[in-house]
């Protein structure tokens, strides 16, 4: 039988430390609690976010890999990815901004926007990716709501359209002004911390006198909002034009509520998606889905390496056989899975815009197709040009197996780029990273997971661009420049600056050098 609940299948995105993890939990629980009839959860619910599992994000806090999350709200199928906010990271965020519909952007109320958000915001206007804004903090003192307002329109030139008005300044959060019904949705904060904001609905005239000028403040402003013709259209929204706008605090679940229900209304449905050939799969036509995300090391206890596919069209059904589109052979999906943080469950079926997680599928890496019926191959995934090199040695050379094995493995989820040269041989591989972070992420992760401690060098190049065999014979030799392989076929030239790139490029005009998309700040 197949699911027929529509689906929602966004990514949370932001700059580091916005809340983006926080967010995902508030909305997860919050789903949780209303379909599980009668379940309460408890003060000791609130251990790290379900969305951060990994050891090094647990103890700094941070997010470094994305995670993705299902849960069903009133009777939809969410799949909702948690992204991470560091530039070192962007290019996991970029990859799973290719297997969503919309987006949730979030703003620190009293950061504003910042540099990482301003980028996303770009990435996802190139993508025609909708985005929904949540401005979140508001419980902490920050810049006022109008001033926010401007500054999207002018920065990134969206134009707000806010659904709830804020009821007191941030810092004072009394609750929201609901532009479609009009009402007070009133924030009552519970005593003990408890994990849901009890809200109250309230009329305008049945707002309270503590509350009477705040109030009057915030409907002046919706009126202006108003005036401003600065209302939800959903195909302007659809269209990229504008950004439908929230208030909340994520930590005190203020919103959280709402931002569901915005998002079961005006986010897309998954819709027709173009091959490379520019052939088009509707949804409802044979089975389709792209790797988007491969990842390791979820569970200490049995070593699984999950290959995250999302759904393009038709049904999936567990054990279908499949074709593999870049190596034409067929792959029997015998082991999938749906994703909850790091917990998994066995799945049966999946629809399109559901993320579903193959087991163990060695063959599966990030970009590929696999499909039923008439061939098709999704668009591959970017890469982001490096600019931080070291080379990698086995700290303990008795393990070189393991060290070998464990390069491959993270090689194949992106965390690094590893680049080779017949010149440097194969027990030295050279790493190339977005951000240094990324190597601290290979170190943790080949010391705990591998069993291999790991030592680098740091290699002087700080540029990387793209060239061919041609190009790879001719530089070979040549000062200042050095050619490697990635490990998908790729060759590039790496230069100690941006001078030498440009002097050799413009000595060389004939020769392939390919600037890569920028990825780092
Ligand atoms: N006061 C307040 N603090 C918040 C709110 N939301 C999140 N925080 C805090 O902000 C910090 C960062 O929150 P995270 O959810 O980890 O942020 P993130 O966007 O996931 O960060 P990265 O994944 O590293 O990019 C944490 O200390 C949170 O407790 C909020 O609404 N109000
Ligand atoms: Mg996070």
């Amino acid at each position: 039988m197949p699911d027929t609940r529509p689906r929602r299948t966004f990514a949370v995105i932001s700059h580091p430390d916005a809340g983006k993890s926080t967010l995902t939990e508030a909305l997860a629980l919050h789903a949780r609690v209303i379909t599980e009839a009668g379940a309460v959860h408890g003060k000791g619910d609130r251990r790290a976010t379900v969305s951060d599992w990994m050891a090094m994000e647990k103890a700094r806090g941070i997010s470094i890999t994305s995670a993705a999350l299902q849960f069903v709200y009133r009777d939809h199928v969410i799949n909702l990815v948690d992204t991470p906010g560091h530039s070192d990271f962007s290019e996991d965020t970029y990859r799973v901004l290719s297997a969503v519909d919309s987006a949730v952007m979030l703003v620190d109320a009293g950061k504003g926007l910042e540099p990482q958000t301003l980028k996303l915001f770009k990435v996802c206007a190139l993508r025609g990716i909708p985005v929904m804004t949540v401005i979140n903090k508001w419980d902490r003192p920050g810049l006022s709501a109008l001033e926010l307002m401007d500054l999207i329109q002018q920065k990134i030139g969206l134009r707000p359209t806010p659904l709830t008005w804020p009821v007191g300044e941030a810092g004072d959060f009394r609750g929201v002004l609901d532009r479609r019904t009009g009402e007070f949705v009133k924030y009552t904060r519970t005593a003990g911390g408890a994990t849901r904001a009890p809200e109250r609905r309230l009329g305008p005239t049945e707002v309270e006198e503590a509350d009477a000028d705040l109030w009057a403040a915030a409907v002046e402003e919706h009126e202006l909002l108003e005036l401003d013709e600065a209302d939800h259209d959903q195909d302007r929204f659809l269209a990229g034009e504008t950004t439908p706008v929230m208030f909340a605090s994520a930590l005190q679940n203020f919103g959280v509520a709402q931002l569901l229900d915005l998002l079961l209304d005006i986010a897309p449905d998954p819709s027709p998606t173009e091959g490379v050939d520019g052939s088009v799969r509707k949804v409802e036509d044979d089975f389709s889905a792209f790797v988007f995300k491969v990842q390791s090391g979820m569970n200490n206890a049995h070593r699984d390496r999950l290959a995250y596919a999302r759904v393009v069209s038709g049904e999936f059904e567990r054990g279908m056989v499949v074709t593999h589109a870049s190596t034409g052979r067929p792959f029997a999906t015998k082991f999938a899975q749906s994703v909850f943080g790091r917990d998994t469950q066995a799945v049966e079926t999946a629809e399109p815009g559901d993320i579903i997680g193959f087991v163990n599928a060695q063959a599966l890496r990030v970009g590929d197709t696999v499909y039923v019926g008439d061939p098709i191959e999704y668009p591959p995934v970017p890469s982001f040009a490096p600019e931080h090199f070291v080379t990698a040695s086995a700290g303990d050379i008795g393990r070189y197996k393991q060290f070998r094995r464990g390069i491959e493995q993270l090689d194949q989820e992106g965390v690094v780029q590893v680049l080779r040269s017949d010149l440097r041989g194969d027990q030295n591989p050279v790493l190339a990273a977005v951000g240094p972070m990324q190597f601290e992420v290979v170190e943790d992760r080949m010391a705990n997971e591998f069993n291999s401690p790991i030592r680098f060098s740091r290699l002087d190049y700080q540029v990387a661009r793209r060239t061919d065999a041609a190009g790879a014979a001719a530089l070979a030799g040549m000062r200042g420049v050095e050619v490697l392989q990635r490990s998908d076929g790729t060759h590039l030239a790496l230069f100690v600056d941006q001078w030498r790139a440009m002097v050799t490029a413009r000595d060389n005009p004939d020769l392939v050098l390919e600037a890569l998309p920028a990825g780092g700040s």
